[in-house]
């Protein structure tokens, strides 16, 4: 289609020549208001525009996009009052911009050298979107460049970054408001001093950080890495630190930009849909607010319902009293009787993290990981050291002396860092998923199987377990813990004052997400508290009769309102160990996600020791009853599917992204998707694991929330969960809508007989639409259906890294650009590899010689 299009513009240019419009302006020529320089390739256009007549800029905007998208402008500051504006080259060779009434000028490039000649000076609007000045008219020599001076737009192929000769900057700044140009009041922009990072400021102060770049991308925002849409470069050498970034299908329009609210956004222009698609954007949520939690502490979004910050192994919180009411900015403060000088101290390590702001680190490129951590161990002020490049096996050095600050905890993505800890913290590898500040505090660490996320060569892991086998006591005393590991959280009477606090906080919690701009969720916080009495009356007494179904979280009931509406309750059956105010908190923060493809939670109940959730009633129940189902499938045609999988896909986003909870599913399969009365999905049973904080704690330990045949190898093996592991789940999900078939992994030996295998193995034999569910008949159309088992496939990758994230599915599902082949779907079906955790229902942590884990307890 895009070829057609660009194959009409070169035939029409060809026949009538002279009517295509000029892209350059030369010495004695002007361009007034109304005339539009367009550049060769129609797709972007130069002139005058503003939003009264009052403020006339000259601006470049895309040409194709038919809202006025402007990315870029000259004279921001400076308006023209009037039409009577023109811009030209003047006798200095500058560009420049006058009112032709006043013949003053409101703007010029000041770029011209004393050079003899000017009057060869040419301008040219080129086909990226950059305005250049010639210093001859053969267009060889740049004089000056509008990408050199980006206003609130960074489109592909412009640099951002600084010149180390001769000092140039180019940095965002965002616009006043919607409708004025004008210097507003954010700034993105790279700093020097350590290592380069990018910061986010509002006037003077920084609100945001990216993190220092680790090679694949920045160290905090890992969604912005390489991958198959976007391309990203980086280059730090003796001129200049910059970093660029593209779109490998170069048709699609897309702009980063920084937009009024300080908010940086990534857009593609979806043709299809005639609007700008959102793919990624920073900062959102609490812990991208810059030095939340103070120095020498983390904060983890993740820490479910329970307090964000948590200070670093072998620190303790400043004040505690503040940090017990939830506020972490005062930070950390190293234990009075943490030995870390001279007496055999090491190192811990966490993973997944945002590293802390390297502004005073110092960072030696030649370094290997292993001399890093002598360097630093033997500096007794060295708090901390990470590898500077984990693009190129895990490179380079990078030490902190003194507060570590601003650090974030991932779930999947960014990098390792290792802090350097007592001996008696030693070999404690701390992945801080849960970690709960009460009374008594516990830190939960349990390590990830760096093979797994990280996808890494057998070097590494070899050094990987190095790390870990630093003393061999520690890992003793790990195993055994491992093994016995339950912790209950304990809230006991006599904390009134700290339960008061929790109360305090999640309503200060509930209300700083709820002021983030643009979060519709917000609107419909109202939810219901529901009486037992109306609950028993509208069940039939929880009859048996009214059941629909038992699920993990106990059994599912249909009600009948006596205002008629009818309710689906779902009546708890585990004692969360949260208390009520928690959880009815917890559930407003959840009634406030919504999205046509999730369940709607109208309220809860909480009286007489009973917990119950009540949601909308979905009539057609379950997918599972259609598609494995032979009679019900065929009212599911490929059109109906292919929208269902739309949906899933769109509801599955939202939660992992767009949703400010950010939450991972980790339970995604056909009996959690559940119908509409028109078939649309709307996916069930999504915020559990927001609801159970306590819960929480064993499935990452010993026990792991989820279904066989729909859980990521890194998740059922060691209970590591993430994005990726929904993203996998969503991949077995997508195959069984289009084959029909369950993805029943433990029951079947012969590997053709597992789903992602037969398909895997008919795909690379070109057999693909073999696979596709007979019910379809011929009524479908075959490139879309290979397009999402392809897609399917990449989604059940082994190694998470492999994985695309949410919002690439949704955008390869929505537009047709080209797919990277998929690997081989192997190991967890291949049932040789994966004997011990098939045999199992429930997955255990186990170790083994080459998949060395371990997970640890501490109390202090
Ligand atoms: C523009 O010019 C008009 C008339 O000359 C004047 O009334 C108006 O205030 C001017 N606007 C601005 C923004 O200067
Ligand atoms: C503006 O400058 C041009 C050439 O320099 C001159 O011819 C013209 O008279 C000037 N107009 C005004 C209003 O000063
Ligand atoms: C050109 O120089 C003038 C005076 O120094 C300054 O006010 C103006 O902002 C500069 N213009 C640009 C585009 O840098
Ligand atoms: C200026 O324009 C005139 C025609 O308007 C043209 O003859 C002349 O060559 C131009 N000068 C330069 C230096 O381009
Ligand atoms: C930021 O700068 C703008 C413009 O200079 C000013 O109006 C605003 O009050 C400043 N905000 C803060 C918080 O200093
Ligand atoms: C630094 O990188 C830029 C962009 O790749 C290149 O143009 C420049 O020559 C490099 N400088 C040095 C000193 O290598
Ligand atoms: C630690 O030991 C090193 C060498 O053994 C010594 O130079 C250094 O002074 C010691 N530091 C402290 C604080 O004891
Ligand atoms: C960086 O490390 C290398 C290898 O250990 C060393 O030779 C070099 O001197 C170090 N450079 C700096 C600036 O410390
Ligand atoms: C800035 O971007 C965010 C995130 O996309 C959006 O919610 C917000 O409305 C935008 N602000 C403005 C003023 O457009
Ligand atoms: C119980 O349900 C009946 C109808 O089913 C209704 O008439 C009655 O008012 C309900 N009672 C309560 C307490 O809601
Ligand atoms: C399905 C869809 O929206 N496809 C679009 C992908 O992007 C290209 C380029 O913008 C459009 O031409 C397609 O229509």
């Amino acid at each position: 289609m895009c070829q057609k299009k660009e194959l009409l513009i070169v035939f029409v240019s060809f026949l009538v020549p002279f009517c295509t419009s000029i892209d350059t302006i030369s010495f004695n020529q002007s361009l007034k208001d109304g005339d539009l320089l367009v550049s060769s390739g129609k797709s972007f256009v130069l002139g005058f525009f503003g939003y009264s007549p009052d403020k006339r800029y000259v601006g470049i905007w895309y040409k194709n996009v038919p809202e006025l998208t402007v990315v870029w402008v000259a004279n921001r500051d400076n308006p023209i009052n009037g039409t009577s504006g023109i811009l030209t080259i003047d006798s200095t060779g500058n560009l420049v911009i006058l009112d032709a009434k006043t013949n003053v000028s409101v703007w010029s490039t000041n770029a011209s050298s004393a050079r003899k000649r000017a009057d060869t000076n040419t301008a040219k609007l080129e086909d990226s979107g950059n305005f250049v000045l010639f210093q001859d008219s053969k267009l060889e020599v740049i004089e000056w460049q509008s990408f050199d001076y980006p206003t609130n737009t960074l489109l592909p192929s412009m640099k951002y970054g600084i010149n180390k000769r001769t000092g140039l900057n180019r940095f965002l700044t965002s616009w006043k408001s919607l409708n004025d140009p004008g210097t507003g009041e954010y700034r993105y922009t790279m700093e020097l001093n350590g290592t380069p990072q990018v910061f986010l400021y509002k006037n003077s102060s920084r609100i945001w950080r990216t993190g220092s770049w680790t090679g694949h991308g920045w160290s905090g925002v890992p969604e912005m890495s390489p991958n198959f849409i976007f391309s990203l470069s980086y280059v730090d050498n003796d001129t200049e630190v910059s970093m660029t970034y593209g779109i490998h299908d170069t048709s699609i329009s897309s702009r980063m930009v920084l937009n009024e609210s300080g908010i940086v956004n990534r857009l593609t222009w979806q043709e299809g849909e005639k609007k700008w698609v959102q793919f990624w954007f920073d900062p959102k949520d609490l812990c991208d607010s810059y030095e939340h939690c103070g120095a020498f502490s983390n904060c983890n979004l993740f820490n479910l319902g329970e307090f964000e910050c948590s200070c670093l192994p072998g620190y303790e919180p400043k004040l505690s009293r503040q940090w017990y009411l939830r506020d972490g900015s005062h930070g950390c403060l190293r234990k009075k009787d943490e030995k870390v000088c001279n007496s055999s101290e090491g190192f811990a390590m966490m993973s997944h993290v945002k590293i802390p702001d390297t502004g005073a680190a110092q960072m030696n490129k030649s370094m290997g990981l292993k001399e890093c951590e002598e360097l630093c161990l033997k500096n007794c002020s060295c708090t901390a050291y990470a590898s500077a490049n984990i693009s190129a096996g895990e490179s380079g050095c990078i030490t902190w002396y003194g507060e570590l600050r601003d650090i974030k905890q991932f779930t999947d993505g960014a990098q390792d860092f290792y802090i350097r800890v007592s001996a008696s913290d030693l070999g404690k590898e701390v992945n801080q998923y849960i970690v709960n500040v009460q009374d008594d505090l516990f830190l939960v660490s349990s390590s990830t199987l760096s093979q797994f996320s990280k996808n890494s060569s057998r070097h590494n892991r070899k050094r990987t377990i190095e790390i870990l086998v630093g003393s061999s006591a520690a890992i003793i005393l790990a195993l055994s813990l491992a093994c016995c590991l339950v912790i209950k959280t304990r809230r006991n009477g006599k904390d009134l004052i700290l339960y008061h606090a929790l109360v305090k906080y999640f309503q200060k919690r509930s209300e700083s997400l709820a002021s983030y701009e643009g979060m519709d969720e917000s609107k419909h916080a109202e939810i219901s508290i529901f009486d037992l009495s109306t609950i028993t009356n509208a069940t039939d007494k929880f009859s048996d009769a009214n059941k629909l179904g038992e699920g993990g979280f106990g059994s599912v009931y249909k009600g009948h309102l006596t205002d008629g509406q009818v309710i689906a309750v779902k009546r708890l059956s585990v004692t969360s160990g949260q208390g009520t105010q928690e959880f009815k908190n917890e559930v407003t923060l959840i009634a406030r996600l919504q999205h046509r493809n999730l369940v709607r939670l109208l309220g809860c109940c909480v009286q007489q020791g009973e917990k119950m959730l009540v949601y909308e009633y979905m009539p057609n129940k379950s997918l599972d009853s259609f598609i494995f189902d032979k009679t019900k499938g065929s009212l599911l045609d490929w059109g109906k599917r292919f929208e269902i999988i739309h949906g899933i896909a769109r509801g599955i986003l939202y939660l992992h992204q767009d949703s400010r909870l950010r939450i991972i599913h980790r339970d995604l399969k056909a009996s959690n998707v559940l119908l509409d009365a028109s078939m649309q999905p709307k996916i069930s049973d999504f915020g559990m694991a927001r609801i159970f904080g306590g819960d929480q704690t064993e499935a990452n330990t010993n026990r792991v929330v989820g279904t066989y045949g729909y859980m990521s190898p890194e998740y059922a093996m060691v209970g590591h969960f993430s994005t990726k592991s929904d993203v996998f789940s969503y991949g077995v999900l997508c195959l069984e809508i289009i084959t029909g078939r369950k993805n029943n992994s433990h029951n079947d030996q012969e590997r053709s007989q597992h789903l992602v295998g037969y398909v895997w193995d008919s795909w690379k034999d070109e057999r693909a639409l073999d696979v596709v569910d007979p019910l379809f008949g011929d009524s479908y159309e075959a490139s879309e259906v290979l397009r999402c088992i392809h897609i399917g496939l990449l989604c059940v990758q082994s190694f998470a890294n492999d994985r695309p994230t949410m919002s690439e599915v949704v955008f390869m599902l929505c537009n047709k650009t080209n797919l990277p082949y998929p690997k081989e779907p192997g190991l967890i079906f291949r049932s040789e590899n994966y004997s011990s955790v098939k045999n199992s229902s429930s997955a255990s942590i186990g170790t083994s010689v080459n998949d060395l884990s371990i997970t640890t307890v501490y109390g202090r």
